[in-house]
């Protein structure tokens, strides 16, 4: 993000209306609020991953989205929209996002990917992207942690605008997906295919994203991915196959469900959160 004039944020403009501006009014409401200037690092957590916040260290601020300019307000339960500011055990400061945008909420795409640009403006090079998904892969039970190694965006959306062209090679950073395998040896890693939603996919759709590559389905990840590069910043993700891929189980798709299988990983889920970002 190139340096841009602060405005109060009361009169900033919308992420729609000018992304960056948007971005450095919000980063300047964090500063405002959290007392820190500058970030590290940015962790998103998706469904599933909420209870693993409060083992990634000593959180020393937490806002509500709503006071952050910029911020639509969420509409997902067990996506609590809130906002912190985490210290970690390597004092790394980490902006946490419980809960986040998503395309189908309908507010566009630069409201997707606000929060990755806040955290951009706000100095972080790091953005680690979580999120709750369906898995191909039988052997992934409900519970199981995945690396995203790759995405296909079938979203027909892009957070670029213009002429933009962007590298995504090595979009997920091969020296952070190292770094997991290091610490959890038997983490798998695969390919995220972000559907638009919020319907889950049918069974032909599901087995069509296995045929064009994929291992996960989800509604997420691929486009803050996207925007993250764009800022230069170096890329995680991590799935938690939260339910197997539509027309796989025999059972008919749950959001309750969902957000059981996080309740019962989130202490594997934090530990390994809390991990990595302590290495980052
Ligand atoms: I959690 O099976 C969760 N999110 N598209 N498909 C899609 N999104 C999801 C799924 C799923 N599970």
């Amino acid at each position: 993000m190139t340096a841009t004039p602060v405005v109060p944020s009361g009169q900033a403009p919308s992420p729609a209306q000018d992304p960056t501006a948007a971005a450095a009014a919000a980063a300047a409401d964090l500063a405002r609020l959290t007392g820190r200037d500058r970030h590290d690092l940015l962790l998103v957590l998706g469904s599933g991953w909420l209870p693993a916040v409060d083992l990634l260290g000593r959180t020393e601020a937490d806002l509500a989205t709503t006071e952050v300019h910029g911020f639509a307000a969420p509409a997902v339960a067990g996506h609590a929209g809130r906002i912190r500011s985490v210290r970690t055990a390597s004092g790394a400061s980490a902006l946490v996002l419980l809960g986040r945008t998503h395309l189908y909420e309908g507010h566009g795409v630069e409201a997707v990917v606000h929060g990755v640009r806040t955290a951009a403006a706000a100095g972080c090079r790091t953005v680690v992207l979580t999120n709750g998904c369906g898995g191909l892969d039988p052997a992934w039970s409900p519970g199981t942690p995945v690396l995203i190694s790759d995405h296909i965006n079938l979203t027909g959306a892009s957070p670029l605008r213009g002429a933009t062209f962007v590298d995504c090679t090595d979009l997920y950073a091969p020296r952070l997906r190292a770094l997991c395998r290091a610490i959890d040896p038997s983490l798998a890693e695969g390919v995220y295919v972000q559907f638009r939603g919020p319907q889950y996919e049918t069974p032909a759709e599901v087995r069509m994203a296995g045929v064009i590559g994929g291992q996960l389905v989800g509604m997420s990840t691929a486009l803050e991915a996207i925007a993250a590069r764009e800022a230069g910043m170096e890329v995680l993700g991590l799935s938690l196959v939260t339910n197997l891929a539509a027309g796989l189980s025999g059972a008919p798709l749950d959001h309750a469900e969902v957000l059981e299988a996080g309740r019962a990983a989130a202490q594997r889920m934090g530990g390994l959160l809390a991990e990595v970002v302590g290495q980052l």
